[in-house]
């Protein structure tokens, strides 16, 4: 008998490693009996894609295109969301309509200056988990304990088991400010033992090899700079940065945004579970 050996091609291992990574990231459950979910917790730059993101992730963990209802249209110097939410995303239909285990909160852009944007404080106040769903982020003052908006007593899946900084390839230089805000909430997240990683957005528009073929974003020497000075900026490790496109103008899924999109997933699941698994 001849066995048909065939060398499988790049294509296929890419399909092969994202089917592994989706199956992954839809099974994975929190191994803890007080936490019914792992939480992600984004944040970053206005317009740097953090609503994209979740929207992202919902088309690929549902294997469809869903209403792209959080982020903006629009490329604004102030950010669009503005408001702290959880996102959740539906597994199954009908009377077999559950969640996944693993929830996606968004927050307010960072801005440059002292009262624009969201307020470091508040990021670091959300790790706790003392952050309520729907505080509308204040970008004069920081949420104060007698706010409604404050939880004095948060439960183990309020607070945050993994924290993404999100950054656009495509920005020239990030501004002092914003790179002082990021160490900042990058020490508070190390002091509480969270685990924080990086993503780099906007990759197509940074680059015209990629744009043409997203699979040249190993080889991007523009955006493995931008990784290196990012990492180099704020102390987050070149292996703990992920280069992502986000759905942005698509109109169906495509395999190449989906397995970038599914590496940095995986790590997050995995950076966080070991955080759940330690407290
Ligand atoms: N080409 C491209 N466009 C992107 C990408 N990510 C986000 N966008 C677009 O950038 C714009 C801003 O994205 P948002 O997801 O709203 O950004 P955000 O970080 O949530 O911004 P704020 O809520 O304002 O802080 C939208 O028009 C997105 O479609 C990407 O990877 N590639
Ligand atoms: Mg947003």
């Amino acid at each position: 008998i001849m066995l048909n050996e065939q060398k499988p091609t790049d294509s296929l291992c890419v399909l092969r490693q994202k089917q592994q990574n989706l199956q992954y990231v839809q099974e994975y459950k929190p191994e803890k009996d007080d936490i019914r979910y792992l939480r992600v917790l984004l944040y970053g730059p206005v317009g740097s894609g953090k609503s994209s993101f979740i929207n992202s992730v919902s088309n690929v963990i549902r294997g469809r295109m869903t209403v792209p209802a959080w982020a903006s249209t629009m490329t604004s110097d102030q950010s669009f969301t503005k408001k702290y939410e959880t996102h959740k995303f539906i597994k199954g239909r009908g009377t077999t309509k559950t969640f996944y285990p693993l929830v996606f909160n968004d927050i307010m852009g960072l801005e440059d200056g002292t009262d624009k944007g969201v307020h470091a404080d508040d990021i670091k106040l959300a790790l706790r988990g003392h952050v309520r769903e729907s505080y509308k982020f204040n970008p004069v003052a920081p949420l104060s304990q007698d706010d409604p908006g404050y939880n004095p007593t948060p439960s183990a899946d309020d607070k945050v088991h993994v924290l993404v900084c999100m950054m656009s390839a495509n920005t020239h230089q990030i501004k002092p400010s914003i790179l002082e805000k990021v160490k900042s909430i990058r020490e508070t997240a190390s002091d509480l033992g969270i685990p924080h990683m990086a993503m780099m957005t906007h990759i197509d528009e940074a680059c015209g090899e990629i744009e043409k073929d997203l699979r040249n974003v190993y080889k991007s020497k523009y955006v493995r700079k931008k990784m290196k000075d990012f990492s180099a900026a704020v102390g987050i490790p070149m292996n703990c940065i992920f280069p992502v496109k986000n759905y942005s103008e698509e109109i169906s899924l495509n395999d190449d945004i989906d397995s970038l999109i599914l590496s940095a997933l995986r790590t997050m699941v995995d950076f966080g579970d070991d955080f759940i698994e330690k407290i």
